[in-house]
């Protein structure tokens, strides 16, 4: 059986690239930190066929024990300080840790290298958000970076070690530029989940307002569970490249939360929502939109969820669990 090793494991990403190894045959392993990670319990309670592996991505000899214990033909490494409005004000550590945590990483899988005929290959989790203040539109492979956060800036350093490494040891290591992706799963954290969660509450009478930051940023939204796919895909090629994984498509946040409300038959949303300046970033990124076309051509990659399905799932979900937390019936 093929092994994989995952960091980030409770994230959504982790979630939903563990199920899909599974169900390829893989064994998988996740990485967790510390002693008493509160998602762990919930993730195991519904995969329980992840094998968990102490480790910590600001730790080297802790991410060797790892590899070392787990003895992986593929590493994805998804863990990361994810949230870009935090990382204005954790900057040193979304560095360590989304930055330098790869090239931790890169050099872990050189050192436990895996069997001569069958080096460890590894996936990174490249990010839009590295386009930041886009310099063409849509962004592709080529695009020129130029990050707006922290985050942005760590992750353009994680991908840039990853290609630096493949080029400088002949490792299988991949990037994913992947753009926003979201669903049922995603943190409460994020405006798509945020948005979805609050809408069920209203509609069910358990809250009232919606308390949002900037409403004309624009996100290429795609499905998590269509894009863990691509990830498996770019480690099965006889070369290691990078690709951008994208709809093609782009909606502002007032189109998020128009649909959103509209999910639940409330079209005068307006008077639910307000603007607070505590959500707004120091620099944004406004308008993101990807070209996949090289993924398309070469993996055979196509997102079979679009946004308004995507909508509808999350809204359906946050209603049933919503309404189940309070004991109402729908
Ligand atoms: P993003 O996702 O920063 O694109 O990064 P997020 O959902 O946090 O923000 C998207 C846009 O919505 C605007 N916004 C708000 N955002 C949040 N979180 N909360 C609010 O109340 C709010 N109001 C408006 C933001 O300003 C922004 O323009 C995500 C993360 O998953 C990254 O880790 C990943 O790399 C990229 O997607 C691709």
């Amino acid at each position: 059986m093929p092994r994989a090793f995952i960091t980030g494991i409770t994230g959504q990403d982790g979630q939903h690239l563990a199920s899909f190894l599974h169900s390829k045959g893989y064994d998988v392993y996740g990485m967790v930190k510390g002693q008493s990670n509160p998602h762990v319990g919930a993730v195991l309670e519904e995969m329980p066929f992840i094998e968990m592996v102490p480790g910590d991505l600001a730790d080297l000899p802790s991410l060797v024990a790892a590899l070392n214990m787990a003895q992986p033909d593929e590493v994805y490494n998804l863990g990361a300080i994810s949230f870009v409005a935090l990382s204005f004000n954790q900057a040193e550590l979304t560095a360590n840790i989304t930055g330098l945590g790869v090239l931790r990483m890169l050099e872990a899988i050189r050192m436990v290298g895996g069997s001569q005929n069958n080096p460890i290959r590894f996936y990174q989790a490249s990010s839009s958000e590295m386009f930041g203040k886009v310099r063409e539109t849509p962004q592709n492979e080529q695009t020129p970076f130029h990050p707006r956060s922290p985050y942005g800036c760590a992750k353009v350093f994680g991908h840039d070690i990853v290609v630096n490494y493949r080029e400088s040891y002949d490792l299988f290591a991949c990037s994913g530029i992947l753009f926003n992706h979201e669903g049922p799963r995603r943190g409460i954290e994020f405006v798509t989940r945020k948005v979805t969660n609050a809408v069920a509450r209203i509609k069910l009478g358990l809250q009232h307002e919606l308390v949002l930051g900037n409403l004309d940023s624009k996100r290429d939204w795609g499905y998590a569970g269509d894009y863990v796919r691509a990830m498996w895909l770019m480690l099965q090629q006889d070369v290691p490249e990078d690709y951008v994984i994208a709809t093609g498509e782009t909606h502002s946040i007032e189109e998020l939360v128009e649909r959103s409300f509209g999910e639940v038959g409330i079209d005068d949303w307006r008077q639910y929502v307000r603007q607070d300046p505590k959500f707004f970033r120091p620099a944004e990124v406004d308008l993101l939109i990807g070209d996949s076309s090289k993924a398309r051509e070469r993996l055979g990659w196509m997102p079979e969820i679009d946004f308004p399905t995507l909508i509808s799932m999350m809204v359906a979900h946050d209603l049933q669990v919503e309404a189940a937390k309070a004991g109402i019936e729908l």
